[in-house]
C-alpha cells in the first residue's frame, strides 16, 4: 500500500475519522493544523461536525474552542461554525459561515498577531489546551512527523496538548520530507537567545517534528488535497496597482536605498498581491528572495522563473494549477523553498534584521495614514489582522495596496478617519490605489493627507476628502492632526444609512 504510517509501534493507534472525533469531549480546546487553506485536517473535523449535528438534533449542545495557524477550510472551519460546534476561534480565519456567526455574535473570536499566538499559549495567556488534531504528510518508523504543506502552531500544539490526534495525508507530496525547518530552540523571556537567521535561506532547525508517543491517541488516515483556491487573474486595477510598485522599487534602487536585488518580500494573500507578484516576475528584477508567510501562485512561478531565487514561508496558498505544479516539480522547489512554524516565519527580530519589503491589502485607510485591515464600518469582522500586522510594523518597507473603491464605487477606501485601526500611522510606509503611490516616509500628518488625498483617492471623493481637510485644518483646533470629531466617521453613518458614501 502506500501509506505513509510506517511506524509500527502506533499501529495500533490507527482508527476511523469518526472513531477519532468521538475522542474529543464537549468543552474542550482543541490546536488544529492549517495555514490559508494548506496543511488542516480533512476527515476529523467534519466526523465531529456530524457527531454534533447529531446531538444538536438531539437536543443537546456541543461546543469546542478552535486554535489555528490561520485559515483553514469549508471541511474544517465552515462544517463546525455550521453546526454551532465553535465557542472560541482564534488567531485567523476567512470563512463565510464562521464570519457570520463571529457577526452576529453568536461565536467568540480573538484576532491575535500571527507570529505571537504561540507565545501566548506558552505564556498561559489563553488557557489550557486538550488536543491537538494535525494534518502530517507521514509518520517515520521510529515516530518522527513529516510536516505537511503548513507548519503553522503545529510544533506549539502537539507539546502544549495533552492528546494529539494526526491525520496522516497520503495526498501531500511524499516531495515535501525535507523542505521543513522545524526550531526548538524558542524559549520564554527573561535572556533569550538571538534567532540565528540572517538570510531567508537559512535553516537553524529539523525536518521532523517530533512528538512523544504516549501522547497520541489516534491516527487517521488520509488522502485529500487541500482546499487550493483558484486566484482571478489580474484585473486593471490590480495591474495599475503592481505597475505603480514596480516604478517605485526601480526608484529606490536607483537612488541606491535598495540593493538591485531589493529586499526580501512579504507578500499577503489575495488577488491584488499575487497581481503584484506577476508584475514583479514580468519586470526587470532577478535574484529576488522572499520572507514570507504564504507561497502563492505568483512566488511559485517567480521561483520557476529565477526571478525569485528562494522563499522562505509558513504555508502554501496554490490553485490547483500551481499544486500540481508544485507536486511534479517537487525537487526543485524543495532546494528553493524553506516551511518554518509561524512564530520564526513571522518574527519581529527577524523581518526587522532581513529588512522585508511588506506587502498587504486593506479595507480602508485614513487621510493620515492609518489602516483598517479587519473590519467594515468599524464593527464587523472580515477576516482578521492575520500576519500583517508583524510585517508590517517590523518590515523596513510597508507597503499597502488596496483598490481606491469598494462596492461598485459606493464605498472610499480613503476616508477621514478610519473606523477601526489595525496598522497605525506609525506603521504604514507607503500606500497605493490604481490612481497612485503615497510616499509617506519622512512626511508629517498634514503633509501624509495631502499625498494620500491627491495620489490614492478616487477623483469622485477627493474633493469631499480635502474640503473635509481644509475644514479641518481652519478649525483652529489641534493643528498636529487635523480631525473635525463631529464629522470623522459621517462617511461611514452616511454609509449604513444610505448605501453610499
Ligand atoms: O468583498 O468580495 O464581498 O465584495 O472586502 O476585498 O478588494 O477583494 O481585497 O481580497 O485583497 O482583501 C483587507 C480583506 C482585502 C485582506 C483584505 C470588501 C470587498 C470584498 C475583499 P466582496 P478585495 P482582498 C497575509 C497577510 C488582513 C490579513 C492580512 C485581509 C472584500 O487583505 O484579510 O493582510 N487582510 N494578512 O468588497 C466595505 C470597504 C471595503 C470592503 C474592501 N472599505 N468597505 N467592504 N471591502 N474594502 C495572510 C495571512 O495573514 C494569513
Amino acid at each position: 500500500t502506500d501509506s505513509r504510517m510506517l511506524c509500527t509501534a502506533l499501529r495500533n493507534r490507527l482508527m476511523s475519522a469518526a472513531d477519532a472525533a468521538a475522542l474529543i469531549p464537549a468543552g474542550s480546546t482543541v490546536g488544529m493544523s492549517g495555514f490559508t487553506g494548506a496543511g488542516y485536517p480533512k476527515a476529523i473535523p467534519a466526523a465531529l461536525a456530524e457527531r454534533i449535528e447529531q446531538l444538536n438534533n438531539a437536543g443537546e449542545e456541543f461546543r469546542i474552542n478552535v486554535w489555528t495557524g490561520a485559515s483553514t477550510a469549508p471541511e474544517l472551519d465552515g462544517k463546525l461554525a455550521a453546526v454551532n460546534g465553535i465557542n472560541m476561534r482564534l488567531p485567523f480565519q476567512s470563512d463565510p459561515i464562521c464570519r457570520e456567526k463571529i457577526n452576529n455574535g453568536s461565536m467568540d473570536y480573538i484576532d491575535i498577531h500571527l507570529s505571537e499566538v504561540s507565545q501566548y499559549a506558552w505564556s498561559g495567556f489563553l488557557g489550557k489546551m486538550n488536543i491537538a488534531v494535525i494534518e502530517v504528510s507521514g509518520v517515520l518508523e521510529d515516530g518522527r512527523l513529516i510536516p505537511s504543506s503548513a507548519v503553522g502552531n503545529n510544533k506549539t500544539w502537539i507539546e502544549q496538548a495533552d492528546q494529539v490526534i494526526l491525520e496522516v495525508n497520503s495526498a501531500q507530496s511524499a516531495g515535501l520530507e525535507g523542505m521543513h525547518d522545524i526550531y526548538y530552540g524558542t524559549a520564554l523571556p527573561p535572556y533569550r537567545k538571538p534567532i540565528m537567521i540572517s538570510q531567508p535561506t537559512d535553516r537553524i532547525g529539523e525536518h521532523y517534528l517530533h512528538c512523544p508517543a504516549d501522547k497520541i491517541i489516534a491516527i487517521v488516515e488520509t488522502s485529500a488535497p487541500d482546499r487550493n483556491s483558484p486566484f482571478n487573474p489580474p484585473d486593471d486595477i490590480s495591474r495599475r496597482i503592481a505597475s505603480h510598485i514596480l516604478q517605485f522599487f526601480q526608484q529606490e534602487i536607483a537612488i541606491g536605498r535598495m540593493p538591485k536585488e531589493l529586499l526580501p518580500i512579504q507578500s499577503g494573500v489575495g488577488n491584488i498581491p499575487n497581481a503584484v507578484l506577476e508584475g514583479l516576475d514580468a519586470g526587470p528584477f532577478k535574484q529576488l528572495s522572499a520572507f514570507t508567510e504564504v507561497i502563492q501562485d505568483g512566488m511559485l512561478a517567480m521561483l520557476k522563473s529565477g526571478t525569485l531565487t528562494a522563499a522562505s514561508s509558513t504555508a502554501f496558498s496554490l490553485s490547483p494549477t500551481a499544486m500540481a505544479e508544485l507536486n511534479t516539480n517537487i525537487d526543485f522547489y524543495r532546494q528553493r523553498i524553506i516551511l518554518r512554524q509561524q512564530d520564526i516565519s513571522n518574527h519581529p527580530e527577524l523581518i526587522r534584521r532581513l529588512g522585508v519589503i511588506a506587502m498587504n491589502g486593506l479595507i480602508e485607510a485614513d487621510i493620515y495614514g492609518n489602516v483598517n485591515s479587519t473590519h467594515i464600518m468599524g464593527s464587523r469582522m472580515m477576516n482578521g489582522i492575520g500576519g500583517s500586522g508583524d510585517f508590517a510594523r517590523n518590515g523596513y518597507l510597508s507597503i499597502f495596496v488596496t483598490p481606491s473603491t469598494a462596492k461598485n464605487g459606493a464605498i472610499s477606501a480613503i476616508v477621514p478617519m478610519v473606523s477601526h485601526v489595525d496598522h497605525t500611522e506609525h506603521d504604514v510606509k507607503i500606500l497605493v490605489t490604481e490612481h497612485g503611490l503615497a510616499d509617506l516616509r519622512g512626511l508629517s500628518p498634514k503633509q501624509r493627507a495631502h499625498q494620500i488625498i491627491q495620489k490614492c483617492a478616487d477623483p469622485a471623493f477627493r474633493p469631499a476628502l480635502m474640503d473635509y481637510f481644509e475644514r479641518a485644518c481652519a478649525s483652529g483646533r489641534g493643528m498636529h492632526t487635523p480631525h473635525l470629531l463631529g464629522e470623522a466617521l459621517s462617511w461611514h453613518q452616511r454609509y449604513e444609512a444610505t448605501g453610499h458614501m
